[in-house]
């Protein structure tokens, strides 16, 4: 199984992908967390925010959980991949392997995420000091039939991990 968190920055996927985590092990499983930021300080450090370099960046995260699924770990990745196409490709790339993809898309409004700001990113995307920031100058495209759906802002972090371990079906 790989388990996929898309949705802006600040959205709150690497709070509840490590979260996840945590309730993955006390089920005996071997949680392996991909995060976007994390890839970008090494392994794609090469990359930008381009369409190309996000698609690549997606590519490589997605090929990282196929390798992790082998040898039995559960993969969880924390990438905004904000394009369907990326998404849908290494959904592909793991179905055609037999290996559940889960797709979990947190919903949280641009609003909040740019009230939260907790990196100061969105500040300096409108003062125009970075580019191609996603949800200002970059697109974002909503799944269209996630397996799930939460919205940070409504649940908590143990209700959202609840509705994630139900689409899971542990
Ligand atoms: S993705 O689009 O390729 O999936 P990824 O998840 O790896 O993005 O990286 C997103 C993180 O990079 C954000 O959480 C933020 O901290 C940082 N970042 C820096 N510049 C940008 C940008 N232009 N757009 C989005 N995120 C950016």
């Amino acid at each position: 199984m790989i388990i996929w968190f898309t949705g802006l920055s600040g959205a709150g996927k690497s709070t509840l992908a490590q979260a996840l985590a945590g309730r993955l092990l006390e089920r005996g499983m071997k949680p392996l967390l991909i995060d976007g930021d994390a890839l970008r300080e090494e392994l794609c450090k090469d990359l930008n925010f381009s369409r190309e370099s996000r698609a690549e960046n997606i590519r490589r995260a997605g090929a990282i959980a196929l390798i992790a699924e082998r040898s039995g770990s559960t993969s969880i990745c924390t990438l905004i991949s904000p394009l369907r196409i990326e998404r849908d490709l290494v959904r592909t790339m793991a179905e055609s392997k037999g290996i559940c993809f889960v797709e979990i898309y947190l919903c949280t409004p641009l609003s909040v995420c740019e009230n939260r700001d907790t990196k100061g990113l969105y500040k300096k995307a409108r003062a125009g000091m970075i580019n191609q920031f996603t949800g200002i100058d970059s697109p974002y495209e909503p799944p269209i039939d996630p397996e799930v759906e939460l919205s940070t802002e409504r649940f908590t972090i143990e209700e959202c991990l609840d509705l994630i371990e139900e689409s899971m079906a542990l």
